[in-house]
């Protein structure tokens, strides 16, 4: 690829997956283009220098003068559109964009955006599964791992697409068939000034939708512009019209659409009310989308929950082991301990703790106070959990995750889970969160 500059010569700017996906894409249809990423070795480089030894490639520090060579730079979601060397390069007329601006002007079937703090897999594995068993031909990917440009295909009728906040904030116009955001709590306060720059971001998600699904239990999940957009609602209350919830018949609760009893509740396999709610916001889409009920709702009954989100280890001295280390958040950790601690007999312990990603702790405060004997806590942010938690419930400290697990075993009583839910990322101590619940569920399954 020459370095001549053209409008039509763009700079891939990391080398990820997302990195890899975009230099595949544009190779393949002949536009020129040369790759930046400013760790030294990006987990692509030998990829790139074996497929496509032609490809201009600058690791380390990010030049200016070099991005501005570009009209157009296609960021990775793992840098931040804020980085100065990206906002110098704006200032200077390049255009920044990244991968799902670019899947959703090739994109010929509709899309199905589906974003928020917490529940995203969930709930576009369940999409997906749903337009599976609507025989539809579905494409799953975005942020739950298959990048969205490595889905593109002609013949694919559908595509569910999980979003991060950090992908929509290069997107401009998704033009998606039916977006949500299923929930806003803090998160990634370490790349954001606050949670209204992260709400921004996220809403990105609304550009240009033709249908929207809003959570009536979360204002922050309703778009600002709702009027005159075809909009279904979701939430744990009795749904009223174009509205998904939950009703009562003969003492037996029901997911409902409208005045319409579909599925009881008991078939889920997924438990907890925040998975109620997971279910509702899948058929809401899909509903959206045009999927019938009975598919969706054989697709429900089926879904086990996806690993290491709450997800059942063993039983140990009659107390259940839970590895729900998917929690990266304290959003996410608190809809695992009122949903489970109000499930179980005994009382959590819980483990807790690791990158808390500049996060405020206390909505952790009340609930642990509630529901856990005592509070395991380990990875860097310990101490300011443990300043958190401080008199609310015994707190114990550990330096290892086996460690963790023997004192669990020794605290929990008959009819207790045991819960790591740790309201923090992993990547203090670990590859990534499949790791931690991976050695989590090892050492729980080595237990005497
Ligand atoms: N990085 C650099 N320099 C660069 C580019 C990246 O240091 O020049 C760092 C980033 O800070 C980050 C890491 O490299 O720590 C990976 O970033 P990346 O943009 O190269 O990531 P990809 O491999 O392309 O993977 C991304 C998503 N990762 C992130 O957003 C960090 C994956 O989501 C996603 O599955 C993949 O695209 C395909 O769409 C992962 C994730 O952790 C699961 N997402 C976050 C989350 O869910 O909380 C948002
Ligand atoms: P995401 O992809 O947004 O991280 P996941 O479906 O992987 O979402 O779930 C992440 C975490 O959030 C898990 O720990 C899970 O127990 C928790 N969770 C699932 N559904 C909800 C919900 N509706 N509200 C809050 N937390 C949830």
């Amino acid at each position: 690829m020459s370095l001549i500059a053209s409008d039509q010569f763009r700079i891939v700017v990391g080398l990820g997956k997302s990195g890899m996906s975009l230099v595949r894409f544009l190779a393949s249809r002949g536009i020129a283009f040369a790759v930046a990423d400013t760790r030294e070795q990006p987990p692509e480089l030998d990829t790139l220098r074996r497929d496509y030894p032609q490809v201009e490639v600058r690791c380390g520090e990010l030049d200016v003068e070099f991005l501005c060579r570009a009209n157009e730079l296609y960021v990775s979601p793992g840098l931040a559109v804020a980085t100065p060397a990206l906002q110098q390069a704006a200032a200077r007329g390049v255009k920044l964009s990244g991968d799902i601006d670019l899947f959703a002007r090739y994109a010929k079937a509709p899309i199905v955006a589906i974003s928020g703090s917490n529940a995203k897999s969930t709930v576009t594995t369940l999409v997906g599964d749903m337009a599976a068993k609507a025989g539809k031909r579905v494409a799953v990917g975005g942020n739950i791992g298959t990048p969205a440009l490595d889905l593109l295909d002609d013949s694919v009728e559908l595509y569910v697409l999980e979003l991060s906040s950090f992908q929509l904030e290069t997107t401009d116009q998704l033009n998606a068939e039916v977006a949500t955001v299923l929930n806003i709590s803090e998160d990634h306060m370490d790349r954001y000034s606050g949670l209204p720059a992260y709400h921004l971001a996220k809403h990105r998600i609304f550009r240009g939708a033709r249908q929207v699904v809003v959570n009536r239990q979360d204002a922050l999940s309703r778009p600002l512009p709702v009027e005159g957009i075809p909009c279904f609602t979701f939430g744990l209350n009795a749904p009223d019209f174009k509205a998904f919830g939950l009703r009562e018949v003969d003492g037996e609760k029901y997911l409902a659409f409208e005045f319409q009893a579909l599925m009881p509740v008991r078939e889920l396999k997924i438990r907890g009310a925040h998975n109620q709610s997971n279910a509702l916001a899948a058929l809401a889409l899909g509903h959206a989308a045009g999927l019938a009920f009975e598919p969706m709702l054989e697709a429900l009954r089926e879904f086990k929950g996806l690993a290491h989100r709450c997800q059942w280890v063993r039983e140990h001295n009659g107390a259940g082991w839970y590895d729900d280390s998917k929690a990266t958040n304290v959003g996410a950790a608190l809809a695992a301990i009122e949903g489970l601690g109000a499930d179980i007999p005994g009382q959590l312990v819980l483990i807790a703790g690791g990158d808390g990603k500049g996060a405020d702790f206390a909505a952790l405060r009340e609930p642990v106070r509630k529901h856990c004997r005592a509070v395991v806590l380990l990875g860097r942010d310990a101490e300011r959990l443990a300043e958190t938690l401080d008199g609310a419930v015994p707190l114990v400290r550990v330096q290892t995750l086996a460690e963790a697990v023997q004192r669990c075993a020794e605290l929990a009583q008959p009819g207790d889970a045991v819960l790591l839910s740790p309201a923090c990322a992993s990547l203090d101590m670990f590859k990534n969160f499949e790791e931690r619940g991976r050695l989590f569920a090892q050492a729980a399954e080595g237990l005497a």
